[in-house]
C-alpha cells in the first residue's frame, strides 16, 4: 500500500553535488560511485527512499547493478534500517520465515517525529553516502561518503554494487573500541584487531585455528567510542564476506545478497545487544537442567562405558546432570539408529530410564548427512519419498559423504523438512527418551568436494566397518564445479585463502527449496537446521526444547545453545575460550560453552583441572573430547576430581542465579557471560581485559590461564568485592590486584550492589531445585549502600520461561544499610510457583555491615536465639540463619546494632 503511495508521490530529483563530495583516492577500477537521482522523503519524517544511479560502469568483479534503491529508515526510536538492492529485479536476502522481521517499508514509529530519537541519518548525493549520527552528542557512528582526507592506510571506495560483490566502507575514530565478527578464535583477545581481515563463511574448521574464518557467520559489531557510549551495527547478509577493520575505516566486501543495515543506538553495551536481539530473536530460553554439569567423549564405544561414567561420577561425588552419546551409537553412523550390539536398544532405554529416575539427562548427536549407502533405512526412504533433499545443478540428489559415507543432506528450507525431521525425532525418542539434541557437522561439512559426486560399489568396502569413525578421506569420484558461483570473481579471505568455498562443504551450484542457491544460502544451513530441530524437540517431547548446534547465524540464539567447536588441550585454547564465549553471548546465543579440559590432543592434569575450574563457570558447562585421546574426565585425577568439586559446587550453589540470568537473556537478551565492560563501560581499562568474565552484572570469575601458577593477577573495577568461597574482599580503585590462586581453587568474586540467590550444592541440578536458599547481600563500604537482586524459578522445562501466575515466581530484593542499621526486603512480583513448592529462604549472608547487631527482626518478629545470628568482624558479615521465610512471599528483615528500634518501624 504505502510503496504505490511513495511510487505516485516519488520527486524525481536531480540533485546538484554536494559540497562533501572531493575528489580523493578512488580505486579506478572500481568506478565512483553512485549519484541520486530521485527523492522521496517519508511525510511522518522517518526517513527516505532514493534511487541510485552507478556513475561510471567498470569490470572489474563483473558487471554493476546499475540502478539501485534505497531505504533509510528508522523503525524504532533507537534503530535505523538502511537497505540497498537492485531497483530492477529481486535479490537474495536472509528468508524472513528463518529470521522474521518487518520490511524495510514497514515502521514501528507511532509518532510524527518521537522526541525519543536517538539516531540522525544523513547523506550526500554524488558519490552516494550517508552517515548516522547520535543526536546526543553529535558523533557520526558510521558514514560511507569517503573522507575529504583519506588517510594513505587503505583505499576508501564509493559505494560498489555489483552482481557478485558489493562493498561499502565507513569511517571510523582511531580511538574506539570495536567487538564482534565471528565467529573466530581471537588470540589477540576481544577487540578486535585493526588492520584484520575478518572472513564470514561457515567452516568445519577446527577452533584451535586462530585468526580464520570458523563454524558461524556473525556481520555484527559494537563500536564503544571514548566515553563508553556504545552502538552496534548488523549487516543482515548471509553471503560470504570479509570485514576489513582498519586504523581509520572498516570495509566490507561481499559476494552477494544485499547492503541490508541496522544501526542499534545502545547507547550502553546491554542496551545494544537488547535492540539487536529484539529484532533478530530473543534467545531461547534453555532447560533448568542444561545449567547443570555436562560429560560427552567421542569414543564412549558402548553402552556400559556410559554407565561407568555415570557410576564414577557419583562415586567421586562431582555433579554431573547430563550424559552425552556422540556419534559412537549409531550403527554406522547412520542418524536415527543404534548399534544393535554396542549400544543395544533395550539396555540403552533401561540407562536413560535410570538416569530420568535419577534426575539426570542423556542427549544425542545427529549429523545432517542422510546415509545413501544401505538398503531398509528407514529415514532415507522417508526423506526420498518427501524429496527434501539437496538437488545438484541436473536436478539430481546432490551426493556427498560424511562418517556413514555417502550421504544425501536434508534442506532445511524444503516446507516438508520440517515434519519429515519431526517424524524421524519422534520415531527415535519412542526407542530413546533422550532430552536434548545435538547437531554436529552442519556448516555443512563434506568429505569431499564439487558438484557431481558418484560412487562405485568398490569404493563403498571402505565403509563397510566404520564403527571407529576414522575415515574421513573421499572416496567419491567427484567433479569441482567451475561456475561463477564455485569461483566467484572476487575471492574472500576463506581460510586463508587456503581453499575455495566449496571446498569441503555443499557444492554452490546445489539448489534448495524454491531454487535457492547453496552459494546464497550457505552460511544459513545451521540456523535453518537448528529451527527445524528444535520444533521437533518440542512437538516430540512437549518441553522446553534444548538443541545444541555448531554452525550459527545471526539468529541462532533463539533456536539453539552453541559450543565453540574444536579446540585444542592446550593452555592457548583455555585462555582463548573467554573471548569465544563471550562473543557468543554478543552474537545473541548466551547458552555457550567451550570443550572443557581440550577436544584435541592429550590433556594433562594440570590443564585439565584449571579448564574444570574456568569450565565450571561457563554458561553451558561440558567436557567433550576426541575419540582416540586420553579419557579426561574429572575423577581420572584426584586433584583434578578435588577442583572440579569445589568449581563445580559454586556452580551448583548458583544455580538458582545462573537460571535468573537464563530468563533475563530471554527477556532482554543480556547475554549470560560478560565482558567486563559491559558492567563498567566507563572503565576504559576494562575494554582490555580478556581472560576474565562476568555471570550477569556482578559475578566476576577470574581464573587461572597458564601452567604453573598459583596466583593470579586480575583486573578489579572500583569498588568492592567478596570471594564468593570465603567472602574475603577486595577493596579496588580500578587496578590489578594478584590473589592466591593455589591448584584447587577459581576465583569469584561479587561486586557490592548485588544480592545473589543461592540454593545449596547437590549432584544435580533437580536435587538443588528443592533445597534451602541463600541470599549473598554484597554491600559496599560507604556509610550508607544499597544492594539489589532478582530471582527467577519455574519447574524448569515448561515450554515457557516467563512471569506467569501458576507456573513460576519472579522475585525482587532491595536492600539498604547505614553504619548501625539496615533492611532486607523481598518483594514478590508476580506468581506463586515457589509458595506451592514450598520454597524456602533459610539463610541471609550480609556483607559489609560494620557492626554486629544485637536486634534483628523477620516480618517483624525479633529473633531471640542467638544461634541464628552470627556476626564475624574479619570479613565484615553478619550471617541470619533458621530463618524459614517463605521465598514466594513478601518478607522484611531490619537489623540495627544498639538495640534501637528502626525509624521504619
Ligand atoms: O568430524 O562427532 O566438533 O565435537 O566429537 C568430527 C565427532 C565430527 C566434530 C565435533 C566434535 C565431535 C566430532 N565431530
Amino acid at each position: 500500500m504505502e510503496m504505490k503511495r511513495l511510487l505516485v508521490s516519488f520527486v524525481l530529483l536531480w540533485l546538484a553535488t554536494v559540497a562533501a563530495a572531493a575528489p580523493f583516492a578512488i580505486l579506478k577500477s572500481l568506478g565512483r560511485g553512485h549519484r541520486m537521482k530521485s527523492l522521496y522523503e517519508f511525510e511522518d519524517g522517518s526517513g527516505f527512499v532514493a534511487d541510485l544511479e552507478v556513475i561510471q560502469h567498470t569490470d572489474t568483479y563483473g558487471p554493476d547493478v546499475g540502478a539501485l534503491r534505497i531505504i533509510a529508515r528508522y523503525n524504532a526510536d533507537e534503530q535505523m534500517h538502511v537497505h540497498i538492492t537492485d531497483s530492477s529485479s529481486s535479490r537474495w536476502e536472509v528468508p524472513r520465515d528463518l529470521l522474521p522481521r518487518p520490511s524495510a517499508l514497514e515502521t514501528s514509529l507511532q509518532a510524527q517525529s518521537s522526541p525519543q530519537r536517538q539516531l540522525q541519518l544523513s547523506y550526500t548525493a554524488e558519490p552516494f553516502g550517508f552517515a548516522v549520527t547520535r543526536i546526543a552528542t553529535g558523533e557520526t557512528l558510521f558514514n560511507s561518503t569517503p573522507p575529504a582526507h583519506p588517510s594513505e592506510e587503505a583505499a576508501f571506495n564509493s559505494m560498489v554494487f555489483k552482481e557478485q560483490y558489493l562493498e561499502i566502507s565507513t569511517q571510523l575514530p582511531r580511538n574506539n573500541s570495536l567487538f564482534g565478527i565471528g565467529e573466530s578464535t581471537r588470540p589477540d583477545g576481544l577487540r578486535l584487531t585493526r588492520g584484520r581481515t575478518y572472513t564470514l563463511w561457515a567452516t568445519d574448521m577446527a577452533a584451535y585455528t586462530v585468526d580464520v574464518d570458523l563454524y558461524g557467520a556473525y556481520p555484527f559489531y559494537m563500536d564503544v567510542r571514548e566515553g563508553g557510549a556504545t552502538h552496534g551495527v548488523l549487516l543482515l547478509n548471509s553471503n560470504g564476506m570479509d570485514i576489513y577493520v582498519g586504523q581509520d575505516l572498516l570495509t566490507y566486501r561481499v559476494i552477494g545478497g544485499v547492503l541490508d543495515f541496522y544501526f542499534f543506538a545502545g547507547p550502553t553495551p546491554l542496551a545494544v545487544i537488547d535492540q539487536y536481539t529484539k529484532l533478530v530473536g530473543r534467545p531461547a530460553p534453555m532447560p533448568y537442567w542444561s545449567l547443570g554439569f555436562h560429560q560427552c567423549r567421542w569414543g564412549y564405544d558402548n553402552i556400559d562405558d556410559l554407565k561407568d561414567v555415570v557410576e564414577s561420577y557419583k562415586k567421586a561425588n562431582i555433579p554431573l546432570d547430563t550424559i552425552w552419546n556422540d556419534i559412537d551409537y549409531m550403527e554406522a553412523c547412520k542418524d536415527f539408529t543404534l548399534d544393535p550390539i554396542r549400544y543395544d536398544e533395550k539396555k540403552v532405554r533401561n540407562f536413560v530410564k535410570e538416569l530420568h529416575a535419577n534426575g539426570q539427562q542423556y542427549v544425542l548427536i545427529l549429523d545432517p548427512g542422510i546415509s545413501v549407502a544401505y538398503k531398509d533405512y528407514i529415514t532415507l526412504e522417508r526423506g526420498l519419498k518427501e524429496n527434501i533433499f539437496l538437488k545438484n545443478e541436473f536436478g539430481n540428489n546432490y551426493l556427498a559423504q560424511v562418517w556413514p559415507g555417502p550421504v544425501y543432506f536434508p534442506d532445511f528450507l524444503h516446507p516438508k523438512a520440517d515434519s519429515w525431521w519431526t517424524t524421524e525425532v519422534r520415531d527415535f525418542f519412542n526407542k530413546v527418551p533422550f532430552d536434548g539434541l545435538w547437531i554436529d557437522m552442519n556448516e555443512a561439512s563434506n568429505f569431499c568436494s564439487g558438484n557431481q559426486c558418484s560412487f562405485t560399489p568398490e569404493s563403498l568396502t571402505v565403509f563397510a566397518n566404520k564403527s571407529d569413525s576414522s575415515n574421513n578421506e573421499c572416496v567419491l569420484q567427484c567433479v569441482e564445479g567451475a561456475s561463477r558461483f564455485d569461483d566467484p570473481p572476487y575471492k574472500i579471505d576463506h581460510v586463508g585463502k587456503y581453499s575455495s568455498i566449496g571446498d569441503k562443504t555443499i557444492a554452490m551450484t546445489v539448489k534448495h527449496w524454491n531454487g535457492v542457491l547453496e552459494y546464497d544460502a550457505h552460511n544459513l544451513y545451521g540456523l535453518s537446521e537448528s529451527i527445524v530441530t528444535q520444533k521437533a524437540l518440542t512437538t516430540v517431547t512437549q518441553k522446553r526444547p534444548f538443541v545444541l548446534s555448531r554452525s550459527t547465524f545471526v539468529g541462532s540464539g533463539a533456536h539453539t545453545a552453541h559450543w565453540t567447536g574444536d579446540n585444542k588441550a592446550t593452555w592457548e585454547d583455555l585462555k582463548y575460550s573467554v573471548a569465544s564465549i563471550i562473543n557468543s553471548g554478543m552474537f545473541g546465543v548466551p547458552m555457550v560453552g567451550a570443550d572443557i579440559c581440550g577436544f584435541a590432543g592429550n590433556t594433562t592434569e594440570e590443564l585439565c583441572s584449571r579448564w574444570m575450574q574456568m569450565g565450571a563457570f561457563y554458561p553451558f558447562s561440558r567436557n567433550h573430547n576426541a575419540i582416540g585421546t586420553i579419557p579426561q574426565e574429572p575423577y581420572i585425577w584426584e586433584s583434578v576430581a578435588e577442583s572440579s568439586r569445589k568449581a563445580l559446587g559454586l556452580r551448583y550453589r548458583l544455580l538458582p542465579h545462573l537460571y535468573t540470568l537464563m530468563f533475563e537473556a530471554a527477556r532482554s537478551g543480556a547475554p549470560i557471560a560478560r565482558a567486563l565492560f559491559f558492567s563498567f563501560p566507563e572503565d576504559h581499562n576494562t575494554l582490555a581485559i580478556d581472560h576474565q568474565f562476568l555471570l550477569g552484572s556482578s559475578v566476576m570469575v577470574s581464573p587461572v590461564v597458564a601452567p604453573g601458577h598459583t596466583t593470579v593477577d586480575a583486573y578489579f573495577p572500583k569498588g568492592t568485592w567478596y570471594n564468593l568461597f570465603d567472602f574475603t574482599k577486595i577493596t579496588s580503585t580500578g587496578e590489578k590486584h594478584t590473589l592466591a590462586a593455589p591448584a584447587d581453587t577459581i576465583n569469584v568474586h561479587v561486586h557490592e550492589g548485588q544480592i545473589l540467590p543461592m540454593q545449596e550444592s547437590r549432584l544435580t541440578s533437580a536435587e538443588v531445585k528443592s533445597t534451602p536458599f541463600t541470599l549473598i547481600v554484597a554491600f559496599g563500604e560507604s556509610s550508607y549502600a544499597t544492594a539489589s537482586g532478582k530471582l527467577f524459578v519455574d519447574n524448569g522445562v515448561d515450554q515457557e520461561m516467563e512471569v506467569r501466575d501458576g507456573s513460576s515466581t519472579f522475585v525482587q530484593y532491595f536492600a539498604e544499610r547505614s553504619s548501625y542499621a539496615g533492611s532486607l526486603v523481598g518483594r514478590v512480583i508476580s506468581g506463586d510457583y515457589a509458595l506451592a513448592q514450598g520454597l524456602v529462604l533459610q539463610n541471609i549472608k550480609l556483607l559489609g555491615v560494620s557492626h554486629s547487631p544485637n536486634f534483628v527482626t523477620v516480618n517483624n518478629n525479633r529473633i531471640s536465639s542467638p544461634k541464628h545470628l552470627n556476626y564475624d568482624k574479619k570479613p565484615s558479615c553478619l550471617e541470619i540463619s533458621g530463618l524459614n521465610v517463605t521465598v514466594g512471599r513478601d518478607f522484611e528483615i531490619n537489623w540495627h546494632a544498639d538495640g534501637l528500634r528502626l525509624a521504619s518501624q
